[in-house]
């Protein structure tokens, strides 16, 4: 059984990050380790939240996995709460992710705006994450900022899109997907870039009428677990897009409010997306 390691936050609640990666990626057949980079309360996104930070306890954890000679067949990094965080997974990659497959998900903002707590410095920092990754799955949101380009929200067209993807890939990375991209104000999807091949593609799906807090997590968590599965990326990134689209379908009747996430339970439990 292939074995990966997350590194992110636990929120407590509020189904994002690693509440959402470990029974995504175990429940599609991956042993999912985790390490966490921090406890809240909640998100960030709720009106207050507790954050206790475990940055002390990265190096001495790494430290018992190296004398036991513990290995990952992949490592998939998503919310991280400081720059020294970011520091601390780059040791990981060199220590733990030689040659193997290393996906980042450089969650720190959205329309337009970066998360409570940071800056463009961090975005900056975040960029020399994305650059030692294979994949990359940032939104609009986070690549305009971590690349210093204008955010446009609608309106825009692909050669926006695709110098975009041509300068996430020129930082380093293999692969990039930028999500939440839309050409048509009834169309929502991924447009994704192979710096190998040289070759773009896309996946649109029709529009949710709500968009809901943690999707991008579960995006990641499911892309993540495809690609470990054998698919390619225009493949992984479609099935994680049609994964989202149903959770929120999950959850649109629920009066329960956005900032709480999506269903995703349901439609792991419809087993559609298991094989
Ligand atoms: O869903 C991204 C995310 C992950 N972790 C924490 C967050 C957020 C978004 O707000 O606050 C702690």
């Amino acid at each position: 059984m292939k074995r990966i390691l997350s590194i992110q936050d636990i929120s407590c609640v509020g189904k994002c990050s690693l509440t959402v990666a470990l029974p995504i990626i175990s429940a599609l057949g991956i042993e999912a380790a985790i390490l966490p980079t921090a406890v809240l309360s909640t998100h960030t996104a709720f009106g207050g939240f507790t954050f206790k930070d475990l940055t002390d306890e990265v190096e001495p954890i790494c430290k018992v996995w190296k004398q036991e000679d513990i290995a990952f067949d992949g490592i998939y990094t998503g919310y991280l709460g400081s720059k020294e965080q970011i520091d601390l997974v780059l040791d990981i990659f060199r220590d733990f992710g030689e040659g193997k497959f290393k996906f980042v998900d450089p969650a720190m903002g959205d329309n337009g705006m970066l998360y409570k707590g940071f800056d463009e410095h961090f975005a900056h920092e975040m960029a020399r994450l994305c650059a030692a990754a294979d994949v990359i799955v940032p939104n609009l949101t986070e690549a305009c900022f971590m690349l210093d380009k204008p955010y446009i929200s609608s309106g825009y067209d692909e050669r926006y899109i695709q110098d975009i993807l041509v300068s996430l890939t020129d930082l380093g990375c293999k692969k990039a997907v930028l999500t939440g991209v839309g050409f048509e104000s009834d169309k929502l999807g991924c447009y994704g870039y192979d710096s190998e091949t040289g070759k773009f593609w896309c996946d649109f799906n029709d529009k949710k009428p709500q968009s809901f807090h943690g999707t991008g997590d579960i995006f990641a968590s499911v892309c993540f677990a495809s690609l470990m599965n054998g698919n390619n990326v225009a493949e992984a990134s479609a099935i994680a897009a049609d994964f989202v689209c149903d959770c929120i379908d999950a959850t649109l009747d629920d009066e329960t409010p956005i900032w709480y996430g999506v269903h995703f339970e349901k439609v792991l439990k419809s087993g559609k997306y298991i094989n």
